[in-house]
C-alpha cells in the first residue's frame, strides 16, 4: 500500500497513531486482534457467495462453505443460540432483517426512542423503520433514568406491535430481557434483543443473556465483541428459515467473506477464559469510573452504569456536550457528544456526552486508572469552558504518556 498508494497510506499511518495516542472512550468502539486485522485483509474478499454454505448460486465455494460454517457454529455455541445468521453486513441491515421476516409496512413495531437511549433502527421517524413502519416509542423515567416497564406494557397492550425491540445504543443499566420477554408473550410480538452494545458482554458472562427470553437477537461485531464491522441475527430454530430469508434474497446480495472469517477468529477469541476476564475488566473499569466522576460532581443518568457505558449530562457544568467533546478530542480524549433523556437542547448540540471503557480495558487500563480518567475529563471539561487551550495541551500530553505504556491489539501494523 505504502508503495502504490503513498497518498492513502499516509492517511491509515495517520489513524494508527491517533487510535495509538488517544484515549478512546466511544463506548461502540474497540480494537481488534492482529489475527481479526488479518482475516479481514485475506483473499476471501475476492469471493461472491450468494446463498448459504451448501446452496450457493456462484461455484468455487468449498473453502468459503467452510469459513462461513465455522462462523455460524462459533456464534451458537458462544451464544446458545439454535440458530445464527453472520452474513448482515452490520447492525442497521441486521435489525432491517428482523422487520422483513416479522413484519410488514405499516405495521406497528415498538422500540426505544432515540433520545432516551435507544437505536434509529428502532422506529425512530427518521429512519426507514420508522417511516415505513409505525414506530411507537418508549422511553425511561425521569427519576431514575432507567426504562420505564410500566409504560412498555401498557404501549404493548394498546398498540399491539408485531415486534418489540429491547436494547440500545445509551443504556447504562442492565437490560431486563426477562421483563421484555414476558411483556411481548402478552403482546403476541416478536421480541428482537439488539444487544449490539453488550454481545461481548453477553459471551463474557459480565450481561445477562437475552436468549431465554427474546425470539431473535441482533447484534453488530465490532463493539465489546472486538470483532470486525459485521453483524449476527441469531434466533430460535423456529425462526430460522424466516432470518435467512430476509437477509438473503430479502435485503442483500454477497456476503463479506473477508469479514466472516474475522467473525469467525472474534468468536474464537471471545470463547476464551481470558475474554470472560476481559468482560468483567470492562465493567468493573466503567463502575470505578462513575463512582471517580460522581466524586467530581458529575451527573450521571441514571446516577451510575451497570455496563460498559457512562452517559454524563453536563447541564450542571454548563458546557453544551459538543463544545465539551470537541475539546476533549484537542486534549487527546475521544468520546461523543449525546442528547441525554428529556433533553431540552437537540440532537446536534446535545446537554450530554457518552463515554465507555471497552477500549481502554482492551489496552489493559485497570480500575487504578479510572480516578486518573475522572480527572482528565474533568480538567477538559473546565478548560472547555474557559476555553484553555492550554490546558487541553496539557492533558493531551499526559495521556499520550499514559496511552504508550499500554499498546493496543493489533497496533503497530505491520509493514
Ligand atoms: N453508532 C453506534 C453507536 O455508536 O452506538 C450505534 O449504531
Amino acid at each position: 500500500m505504502h508503495t502504490a498508494d503513498p497518498e492513502l497510506a499516509a492517511l491509515v499511518d495517520a489513524e494508527e497513531r491517533l487510535q495509538a495516542d488517544t484515549l478512546r472512550l466511544i463506548p461502540s468502539e474497540n480494537y481488534v486482534s492482529a489475527a481479526v486485522l488479518e482475516a479481514t485483509g485475506t483473499v476471501l474478499q475476492n469471493k461472491y457467495s450468494e446463498g448459504y454454505p451448501g446452496r450457493r448460486y456462484y461455484e468455487g465455494q468449498q473453502n468459503i462453505d467452510l469459513v462461513e460454517t465455522l462462523a455460524v457454529e462459533r456464534a451458537k455455541a458462544l451464544f446458545g443460540v439454535e440458530h445464527a445468521n453472520v452474513q448482515p453486513y452490520s447492525g442497521s441491515p441486521a435489525n432491517l432483517a428482523a422487520y422483513l421476516a416479522f413484519a410488514s409496512p405499516g405495521d406497528t413495531v415498538l422500540g426505544m426512542s432515540l433520545p432516551m437511549g435507544g437505536h434509529l433502527t428502532h422506529g425512530w421517524g427518521v429512519s426507514a423503520t420508522g417511516t415505513w413502519f409505525n414506530g411507537v416509542q418508549y422511553g425511561v423515567r425521569a427519576d431514575t433514568g432507567r426504562i420505564d416497564f410500566d409504560e412498555v406494557r401498557d404501549l404493548a397492550l394498546k398498540e399491539r406491535p408485531k415486534i418489540i425491540f429491547c436494547g440500545g445504543t445509551a443504556v447504562p443499566r442492565t437490560i431486563d430481557f426477562a421483563a421484555f420477554g414476558e411483556i411481548a408473550r402478552e403482546a403476541g410480538a416478536v421480541l428482537v434483543a439488539d444487544i449490539a452494545h453488550i454481545a461481548g458482554l453477553v459471551a463474557g458472562g459480565a450481561h445477562p443473556s437475552p436468549v431465554p427470553h427474546a425470539d431473535v437477537v441482533a447484534t453488530t461485531t465490532h463493539k465489546t465483541l472486538r470483532g470486525p464491522r459485521g453483524a449476527l441475527l441469531m434466533s430460535r430454530a423456529a425462526h430460522a428459515k424466516a432470518i435467512d430469508k430476509a437477509v438473503f434474497p430479502g435485503l442483500q446480495g454477497g456476503p463479506h467473506n473477508h469479514t466472516t472469517a474475522a467473525i469467525a477468529v472474534a468468536l474464537r477469541e471471545a470463547s476464551a477464559p481470558s475474554f470472560r476476564d476481559y468482560a468483567h475488566a470492562v465493567v468493573a473499569n466503567a463502575k470505578a469510573l462513575a463512582e471517580a466522576l460522581l466524586a467530581r460532581g458529575f451527573d450521571l443518568v441514571s446516577g451510575g452504569t451497570d455496563n460498559h457505558l457512562v452517559l454524563i449530562d453536563l447541564t450542571s457544568k454548563e458546557v453544551p456536550g459538543k463544545v465539551a467533546a470537541k475539546a476533549l478530542d484537542r486534549a487527546g480524549i475521544v468520546v461523543n457528544y449525546n442528547t441525554v433523556p428529556f433533553d431540552p437542547r437537540k440532537p446536534f448540540d446535545p446537554s450530554g456526552i457518552r463515554i465507555g471503557t471497552p477500549s481502554l480495558t482492551s489496552r489493559g487500563l485497570g480500575t487504578a486508572d479510572m480516578p486518573k480518567v475522572a480527572e482528565w475529563i474533568d480538567r477538559g471539561v473546565r478548560a472547555a469552558g474557559t476555553g484553555d487551550e492550554a490546558a487541553l495541551a496539557g492533558i493531551r500530553k499526559e495521556v499520550a504518556e499514559l496511552m504508550a505504556a499500554h499498546p493496543a491489539p493489533g497496533l503497530p501494523l505491520p509493514r
